[in-house]
């Protein structure tokens, strides 16, 4: 840290800005050396010529910022250059040659948090908001960014920690201090209470992280793949009118809602003596046996057939959704009897793109949380596994008084479920792993 750093921060590629971060010591007095002017307000954007030795580099707007009041907690300069990537590397040039170092990947979060201006969700929420792919993603980091859920992880470990201290100093000085052991077992009752409350919330994060997995199944010719390329906005499957058309699953990623979907566009569904459009069909089964919703397929224009009904039967329920398709053909399917298996049912015409808004509304009120809801859900694997372990052993404590061990067995446990859920927030992590996650980040972030 008592190095000063530098890096282009903007994407490495040509464009109309560029910004280069500089932080560290030496910050100052080194941006004295290239601008032609000193800055001696922080905080405030102001416009010099980057130059040296009678050399000039760039025009750019510079702001800098005095520690502790940065990004990093160091003293921190942004030079808003003009993004030419010759011109960005020339300055960058400059910066080593008056004594700055390339920054790695990452190193400017890894000083915040080292700094304490950053923990490690928000750190890694920061990573989430840069690869959000959809408004959920962007939603859940942001909110994890403002600390919500920091602060109840932080809770759980602070109550670990206070609780182990009254444990021990029971151990040390029995005839002085009262027998803790209900106390403690209440307590971690709660706390344990209150790690089941966390983790609920992880299938959540999860499915923010990873989309939404919707398998269009129906019959032939119903317009499965019309559907898909409708939902997608160009032609990805064959659509044909003759029956049997898509046989390999046609997979592709899009966003309704607030989310990340991948959608799969399958075989239709019927008795057939094929052998290769069995294959298909057994395929589209199993996709949709692992889809999170199946997006069931009716023709709409024409009598529902025992196939349509069977699908009905086999696909019908409150998770999935029943689409009458061809809406801009008169209506003569039995409806009814589709509403009666389905819970959820849009009609629709995925040749024309009418009705086609319902299922975009339809995943929203079925997936999607609302801003003022959201308090950030945990999304990476890493972080529910630290959780569940915390939890083990905070059960395992619980079970060991419960059974009469001593108090010091207890402890034991209680340090390490404190260790598992501090290094969630990174009050317990180690060198390297703090490495290891900043490595994750992009250079100049
Ligand atoms: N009028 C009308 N025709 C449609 C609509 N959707 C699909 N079609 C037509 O229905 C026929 C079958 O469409 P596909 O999208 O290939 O149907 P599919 O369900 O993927 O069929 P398979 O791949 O054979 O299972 C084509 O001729 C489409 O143009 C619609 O909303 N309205
Ligand atoms: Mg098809």
């Amino acid at each position: 840290m008592s190095e000063t750093i530098c890096a282009i921060s903007t994407a490495p590629a040509t464009a109309a800005l560029g910004i280069i971060r500089v932080s560290g010591p030496e910050t100052l007095p080194i941006l004295q050396t290239i601008l032609h002017k000193p800055i001696n307000e922080p905080g405030k954007a102001c416009l010099r010529r980057i130059e040296s030795e009678g050399e000039v580099y760039d025009e750019a707007v510079v702001t800098v910022y005095h520690a502790p009041r940065s990004y990093t907690g160091q003293d921190t300069a942004e030079l808003c250059c003009h993004g030419g990537l010759y011109v960005l590397q020339s300055v960058i040039e400059l910066l080593v040659r008056k004594g700055c170092r390339l920054a790695d990947p990452g190193e400017f979060s890894k000083r915040a948090f080292l700094n304490g201006k950053l923990d490690l969700i928000k750190a890694q929420a920061v990573i989430d908001l840069i690869e959000a792919g959809s408004r959920a993603e962007q939603k859940n980091a942001l909110s994890q960014m403002e600390g919500h859920l920091s602060k109840k992880i932080t809770a759980i470990y602070d109550r670990l920690v206070e609780l182990n201290t009254a444990l021990l100093a029971y151990v040390d000085f029995p005839e002085e201090v009262d027998a803790p052991e209900e106390d403690t077992l209440a307590e971690l009752q709660e706390i344990d209470r209150l790690l089941s409350e966390l983790l609920a919330g992880t299938d959540r994060g999860q499915l923010i992280r990873e989309g939404l997995n919707i398998a269009i199944v129906g019959a032939p010719n119903v317009g499965k793949s019309t559907l898909m390329n409708q939902l997608l906005g160009y032609d990805r499957s064959i659509v044909s009118a003759i029956p049997g058309t898509t046989r390999d699953t046609v997979t592709e990623g899009c966003r309704l809602g607030d989310l990340k979907c991948h959608i799969a566009d399958t075989a239709g569904i019927r008795e057939t003596a094929d052998p290769v459009e069995q294959q298909g069909i057994t395929i589209a089964r199993r996709r949709a046996e692992q889809a999170s919703v199946v997006f069931a397929v009716f023709d709409g224009s024409r009598p529902l057939t025992d196939e349509d009904q069977a699908l009905a039967d086999e696909f019908g329920g409150e998770r999935n959704l029943a689409i009458i398709n061809k809406a801009d053909l008169p209506k003569i399917a039995d409806i009814e009897y589709i509403k009666s298996k389905f819970i959820h049912c849009v009609e629709l015409s995925a040749k024309e793109g009418s009705g086609c808004n319902a299922l975009d509304q339809w995943v929203r009120e079925q997936f999607s949380t609302r801003d003022t809801e959201a308090q950030g859900f945990i999304t990476s694997v890493h972080q529910i596994q630290r959780l569940l372990e915390g939890q083990r052993y905070v059960r395992q404590a619980m079970t060991g008084l419960e059974q009469g061990f001593p108090p010091d067995m207890a402890s034991l446990d209680i340090t390490e479920a404190a260790a598992a859920v501090g290094e969630v927030t990174g009050q317990t992590v180690t060198d390297q792993m703090i490495d290891q996650i900043f490595s994750r980040f992009c250079v100049g972030k």
